[in-house]
Order: C-alpha cells, then structure tokens, then sequence
C-alpha cells in the first residue's frame, strides 16, 4: 500500500493552485493538487515539500491534514495536506499548466468535471476554508 500525497496551496489572497495533468491519458487535461507519491519511511510534510521542489520549484511550509482520504486504484491512498509557499514562483515542470483559482472558480470547474476525479472529494472542505480568508 503506497501513499500519494498533495497539496492544498493557498494564497494569501485566498485561491488555491490547480496543476493540469499531462498524462496519463485518461486524466491527462484535468486540473489537480500537486503532488506524489511518498517513500517508504518518509514523512508526508517531507514528501510533500520533495515533490512540490520537483514538480514546481518552490519550498511550502506544510499545515494540516485535509479531512477526506480517498482510495485509488492498484493499492494508492490519497491524502491532502495544507500549504503555503514560502519560496519560488510556481513553474509547471511536468504539468501542463497551473492556475490560481478563487473559490467561485474552483466550484465551476468541480462541477464542469474539469478535476481529477479523486480530487473532488476535498472540494466542500477547500471551499469552506478558502471562504473563510
Ligand atoms: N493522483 C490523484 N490526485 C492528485 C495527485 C495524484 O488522483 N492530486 C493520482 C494519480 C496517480 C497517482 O495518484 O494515479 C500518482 O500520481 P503521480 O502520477 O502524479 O505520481
């Protein structure tokens, strides 16, 4: 059993960064939470700031876990971590694109199917705290 983790990373003007996937295909053009897989004995907040330096060049100070854990395909468990960045712009090294959404946007895209699907799990619980900024 291997566990992915990503990140809700948030401005301080209350929108979160959605990464677009380039592969595989069947969800390659859908918008996630950045993130991977972590390694065996690794922390999620240290596998979490690992894959967000590789796939986005920037440092993030990590916060809370998100409430939903969301069971994949072929053994993966998803879980969603809280993020700030503390250093580097944002650059889309293996995604297709990245955007800052606000929370009207983001409940436009979940319900236009515009999401990976496992990601719409954490949907209520990002527009809730998003609306609280
Ligand atoms: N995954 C997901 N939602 C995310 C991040 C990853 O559903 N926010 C899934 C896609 C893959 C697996 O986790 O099945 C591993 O992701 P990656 O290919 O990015 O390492």
């Amino acid at each position: 059993m291997r566990t992915v983790v990503a990140g809700a990373i948030t401005s301080s003007d209350g929108r979160l960064l959605l990464a677009q996937r380039s592969y595989p295909v069947q969800v390659a053009g859908l918008w996630e939470l950045p993130g991977g897989k972590v390694e065996p004995g690794e922390e999620l907040a240290a596998a979490l700031r690992r894959e967000l330096r590789e796939e986005l060049e920037i440092d993030v100070e990590v916060g809370a876990l998100l409430a939903e854990t969301v069971e994949l395909a072929h053994d993966l468990t998803l879980v969603a971590l809280w993020a700030r960045i503390v250093d580097g712009v944002p650059r889309a090294v293996e995604h297709s694109r990245l955007v800052w959404v606000s929370v009207d946007e983001l409940e436009d895209m979940a319900a236009s199917n515009q999401l990976v699907p496992a990601d719409t799990a954490w949907v209520p619980e990002l527009c809730e705290v998003l609306r609280q900024r």
